[in-house]
């Protein structure tokens, strides 16, 4: 076999996650694919190679698990993914009927509930004035917008965020942290599929309408429930942590934040621009289904390919400048939701969280400071702050 370029990274140790950025340009001046030892994966980290592998769902497969465990060989923790954990044919018949609820129609209604909600958690905030970010508003706007949009009932959705802890955390290795994590909050599955049940979503949310299609046929009951599973498993945590990320960064640039106080209507790109700079989702896995090869890296069978978007993000062979934060950024290929076949579903519903709490800061708040350092929360699935100590001036 070739001589393959390894590395001794390790992308879940505590040094890497605190700058990966680092991390990333030594790897991508590696080479273009790159056997990390600690962990016995490959991994990718352009964007033409990223965009390649997550591209060909023949070769590089999604029914190996989301995450680094392979499926192949190892036991999931939890009955997998019906969207995420397939590939098409069968994933196309889960995510038509995931498309449809999570489409522009469906949005367009949502929105000016959306903006009522941010107005009042921006107003409240600034009434405060010294906050932390993340209670006040970028934990507080998505757990309250998205589980009322799903249908959920008020009750317990605190464990919405540990329910999504267990499913980011089991993407990466299992260690002590995974272990008594799991173990403390054994309850919280059931309590979640319990949730899911048609009988406990309200009429009006996009979870009935998941069962709504189980009744047309497209898919059966018992897949429904699994899709309102994905609901509550993907779309909590990643839209908190990119929210918290964006406003890090608009707080660390007074200049692009002045730009977006001056013009509102920028919110929409500058959230994209958060995305593409630091992405929640740092990285995806897929598993090889043959012998194959990548830029002239012979791969085997039934291997893991770790794929750094937040990486390709940061590729300048792609973007002009890729590490300046520059809100008006004509944004030419976000990868930061993934790409192909299983790019984020439900980016436009990110989309227009991060869109509306961004605008409704614009709105009313003259200047962001940061008044203490942000911290960072220990997911190995997902890149997001704890805390975001600030002042809204
Ligand atoms: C994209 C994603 C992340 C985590 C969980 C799922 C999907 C799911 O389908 O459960």
């Amino acid at each position: 076999m070739s001589s393959r370029i390894t590395s001794t990274l390790d992308p879940f140790s505590p040094d890497f996650r605190a700058d990966p950025y680092a991390a990333y340009d030594q790897l991508r001046a590696l080479g273009p694919v790159v056997w990390l030892e600690q962990h016995g994966i490959w991994c990718v980290h352009h964007y033409d190679t990223c965009m390649k592998v997550l591209s060909n769902y023949e070769v590089y497969s999604n029914a190996g698990g989301g995450g680094i465990k392979n499926y192949f060989h190892e036991e999931p923790w939890r009955p997998p993914s019906i969207i995420l954990e397939v590939d098409p044919p069968d994933h196309t018949r889960t995510r038509t009927v995931m498309n449809r609820v999570l489409g522009p129609r469906i949005l367009r209604e949502l929105r000016e509930g959306f903006e009522a909600v941010a107005g009042t958690m921006v107003d409240e905030a600034r009434a405060l004035g010294d906050v932390d970010g993340v209670d006040a508003l970028s934990r507080r706007f998505p757990l309250k917008v998205f589980p009322d949009s799903v249908g959920l009932a008020e009750d317990g959705r605190d464990k919405l965020l540990v329910y999504g802890a267990m499913v980011f955390g089991a993407f990466g290795p299992e260690g002590d942290w995974y272990r008594s994590f799991m173990a403390e909050n054994a309850d919280v599955p059931a309590w979640i599929m319990d949730r899911c049940q048609r009988a406990n979503l309200s009429p009006d949310g996009i979870g009935e309408m998941i069962y709504a299609a189980a009744d047309d046929g497209q898919v059966t009951p018992e897949e429904a429930l699994m899709l309102v599973r994905t609901f509550l498993s993907a779309g909590v945590d990643t839209t908190v942590d990119s929210i918290g990320l964006a406003l890090k960064l608009l707080a660390e640039h007074p200049e692009q934040y002045a730009r977006l106080r001056a013009d509102p209507g920028l919110a929409r790109n500058a959230f994209d621009e958060a995305t593409r700079f630091d992405s929640s989702s740092q990285s995806l896995f897929r598993t090889t289904l043959c012998d194959t090869e990548l830029a002239g890296q012979a791969i085997g069978k039934h291997e893991k390919v770790m794929v750094f978007i937040g990486s390709a993000g940061r590729d300048g062979a792609h973007f002009d400048d890729p590490d300046t934060f520059d809100i008006t950024r004509r944004i030419k290929g976000q990868m930061g939701y993934g790409v192909g076949p299983h790019g984020c579903v439900g980016q436009m519903f990110a989309r227009l969280e991060g869109e509306v709490l961004l605008r409704a800061v614009a709105e009313r708040v003259d200047r962001l400071e940061l008044t203490g350092p942000a911290e960072f929360r220990l997911n190995p699935g997902l890149r997001g702050l704890s805390r975001l100590p600030m002042a809204l001036h």
